[in-house]
């Protein structure tokens, strides 16, 4: 309860950040993307992370304004760095199934495009396989006319619902993230290694890029690269980072 009304004024006093992760490149090992992920910094002070006031912001609807900030913050943080002589890479932002289900999501997307000048080719959106699977065909039309701005899209936390691919190539969906929980144990576990081979097998049959999330290890970098995985995000490289921190990692133009 007290954070949920200490959250209430939060957006109004400015107490939100974005933190970038890299997303790599496996082959050439260079920044392929960023992963934007939202901080509280309560009361200008101590920061706090998604998981202890993303469910209450869910739950409550201020995921709806606080989710359409971070989307336009991403787009105005690319510009800046573009405008500052820097070779932007594609931000990927999340999307909650709550924003999904709020009917003003695809017109404050184009909003915010309109506004702020963004290529949209440089933003993502990653939408976690179980809310695809809650809302089929209400969420089948929101992500057709997203895909159609020319908003790429890609699914997260893959592997921990129950869809299948075949069933997810009905989405103009470009990109799936493999959860992080079947790369932890990837050197030991030679069933998680059989699943994370059929995913990227599968995906590149169907011409989906691949992710490997959580990879913290040089040995689940080398497996990762043998089985064919383009890209890796993890401690490995970085963890999410601020913005000055993150722009050091930009190639200039
Ligand atoms: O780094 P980490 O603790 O930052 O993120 C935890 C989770 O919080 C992420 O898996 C992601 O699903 C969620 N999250 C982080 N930032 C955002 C955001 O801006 N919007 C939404 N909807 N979820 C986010
Ligand atoms: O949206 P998603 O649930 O994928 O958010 C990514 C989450 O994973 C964030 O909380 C981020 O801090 C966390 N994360 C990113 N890289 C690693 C990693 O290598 N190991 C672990 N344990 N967590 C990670
Ligand atoms: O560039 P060099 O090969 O010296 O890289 C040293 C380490 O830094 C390697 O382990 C590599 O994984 C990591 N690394 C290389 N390029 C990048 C980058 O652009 N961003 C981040 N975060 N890490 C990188
Ligand atoms: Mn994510
Ligand atoms: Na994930």
């Amino acid at each position: 309860f007290e954070l949920e009304s200490s959250l209430r004024g939060a957006l109004a006093a400015d107490e939100f950040e974005l933190y970038f992760q890299p997303i790599m490149d496996i082959g050439t090992r260079r920044l392929h993307a960023m992963e934007v992920l939202l901080r509280w910094r309560r009361g200008g002070v101590e920061l706090i992370t998604p998981d202890q006031f993303i469910p209450i912001i869910e739950e409550n609807g201020m995921i709806v304004p606080i989710g359409e900030w971070v989307i336009r913050q991403a787009c105005k943080q690319s510009m800046a760095w573009q405008s500052q002589g820097m070779t932007p890479v594609p931000l990927a932002v999340n999307l909650s199934p709550r924003q999904f289900m709020h009917r003003g999501l695809v017109e404050s997307i184009r909003g915010i495009l309109d506004d702020t000048g963004i290529d949209p080719a440089l933003i993502e959106f990653e939408i976690t396989e179980t809310a695809l699977m809650q809302h089929g065909e209400q969420t089948l039309e929101i992500l057709g006319h997203i895909n159609a701005m020319g908003i790429r899209l890609s699914i997260d936390d893959f592997g921990t619902g129950y869809s299948s691919l075949a069933y997810l190539k009905r989405f103009p969906v470009k990109k799936i993230k493999i959860d992080r929980a079947f790369i932890k144990d990837l050197e030991e576990s030679a069933e998680d290694r059989a699943i994370v081979a059929a995913i990227i097998a599968l995906s590149d049959s169907l011409q989906l890029s691949v992710v490997a999330e959580g990879v913290e290890t040089e040995a689940q970098y080398a497996l990762l690269q043998r089985h064919g995985c383009q890209f890796a995000q993890g401690y490995l490289f970085s963890q999410p980072v601020p913005h000055a921190t993150a722009q050091l990692l930009l190639p200039r133009c």
